[in-house]
């Protein structure tokens, strides 16, 4: 599929390049190094569900792994980096009944304005943008590969539910107690994971199900719903989990360095794409490390869009906030504290944003001051230890506070936090 406009990444012409990045992985609740041993770098980030527009807890997602990717590439590594978009699944299809439009058409929007709002933000696309839609094929190959391997198993449909032409009837889920290694992403009991399987897309309660957290692997086509040509599956469409283990995959090949999403997806569905994965080519196959972005809220509450509560960055711009300060609010976070959007940290970013241009203003391209090489070394350093923004930002302040009290400015500093943090001044 198309994605989104690239940006320009200055190259920083000074010797010693950016260092190895290390990240949280929740997977093993540590700061880890995170790619690089072969000069390369494979990242998969989940997409979004195109049935409304993008918040600023899509925003801040998107924008810390844009950092990771800036950061890798600072160091020097060739970066792969997937992202999908569940371009069909329940949300979508329910959002498009209640107002009245295709399914097809709402998510085609949707991506538009999504592409915009990360154009806006300066985030680099992915290298790989696959909807779930195009993963069919490979989803269909892995589920009946899962059949015949008996790790996965069938369940009738329900009799008031109609099935279409060529469905078999019969839903595919995957078996969890033939998986060792089911738990490994989370680390959460039975019951945490029962807490929340209902709320996000699973179906704890189906009849016949082996395991009450199996997930769902191949759904049976039924009238009125989209379906495809599922092979000996049938006529029907995938499940959730199996669209992001088989894109990733076929992209990234196993064994890709981090899988990265919010923590709304530690369970179940980063714990069900890596033991699907698992499941069809063995434990080692899917990510080395799992980083997730802390939830970011409104007014006490998770922003989402089942909830509503959404402050979207389209509609920021169309106010005329540059997306510039929406960037810098966003970086002035850590990605792994959760923290809520108010209009005060649109405010401060703004001003920061202020000081540093009128830093900017004052700086010779090509200048290379000790200060600001001292000032790159120390975004470097912060962006290095798990990602740390906030203490990236702060080094960028005390540059432009320097300046602005007459130090020379150097036109280096401008370029890093162009080509590091993604800010054009
Ligand atoms: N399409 C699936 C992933 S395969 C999905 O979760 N889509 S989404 O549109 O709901 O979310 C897109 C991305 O934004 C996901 O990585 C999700 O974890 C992240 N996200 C959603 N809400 C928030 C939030 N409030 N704060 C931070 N990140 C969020
Ligand atoms: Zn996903």
């Amino acid at each position: 599929m198309k994605t989104w406009s690239t940006t320009d990444v200055p190259r920083l012409p000074i010797d010693h390049e950016g260092m190895p990045v290390r990240v949280h992985d929740t997977a093993t609740d540590a700061l880890v190094p995170v790619a690089g041993q072969d000069g390369t770098a494979r990242l998969y980030v989940c997409g979004i569900t195109p049935y409304d527009a993008t918040h600023l807890g899509h925003a801040a997602t998107y924008v810390t792994f844009d950092v990771l990717q800036r950061a890798w590439r600072d160091a020097g590594l060739a970066v792969t980096y997937v992202q999908n978009v569940t371009d069909v699944d329940e949300p979508l299809l329910q959002r498009a009944e209640r107002d009245g439009l295709d399914w097809r058409e709402l998510a085609r929007r949707e991506i538009e304005l999504f592409f915009e709002d990360m154009e806006a933000l300066r985030v680099l696309p992915p290298d790989h943008y696959v909807g779930a839609v195009e993963g069919i094929p490979d989803d269909v190959t892995a589920v009946e590969q899962l059949l015949e391997a008996g790790t996965a198993y069938l369940v009738d449909v329900p009799e008031d539910e109609h099935g279409v032409p060529g469905a078999t009837g019969s839903d595919v889920y995957l078996d969890l107690s033939t998986q060792p290694s089911f738990g490994a992403v989370s680390g959460w009991t039975r019951e945490q994971m029962l807490e929340v399987f209902a709320d996000r897309g699973g179906d704890p309660d189906r009849p016949g199900k082996r395991d009450r957290l199996d997930p769902l692997l191949w759904r049976s086509g039924r009238e009125g719903e989209p379906h495809w040509d599922g092979g000996a599956l049938g006529q029907g469409r995938p499940g959730w989990h199996i669209e992001c283990s088989t894109i990733a995959q076929r992209y990234l090949g196993p064994g890709f360095d981090v899988q990265g999403g919010g923590t709304d997806l530690v369970f179940p569905h980063h714990e069900m794409s890596a033991v699907q994965a698992a499941a069809s080519c063995g434990d080692d196959c899917f990510a080395r490390a799992y980083v997730h972005q802390a939830m970011v809220g409104l007014e006490g509450e998770k922003m989402s869009k089942s909830r509503g509560n959404l402050v979207l960055v389209s509609r920021l711009r169309s106010t005329g906030v540059d997306p510039m300060a929406i960037r810098l609010a966003l970086l002035s976070q850590h990605y792994r504290t959760e923290w809520e959007w108010t209009d005060q940290l649109l405010r401060d970013a703004d001003d920061r944003l202020d000081l540093w241009r009128r830093a900017s203003d004052m700086a010779a391209h090509e200048t290379i001051t000790d200060l600001g090489r001292a000032t790159v070394q120390r975004v470097r350093e912060r962006l290095a230890d798990d990602l740390d923004t906030p203490g990236a930002l702060e080094a960028v302040d005390d540059w432009a506070t320097t300046v602005a009290a007459g130090e020379p400015a150097s036109g280096l500093v401008v370029r890093a936090v162009d080509a590091l943090l993604g800010v054009q001044l």
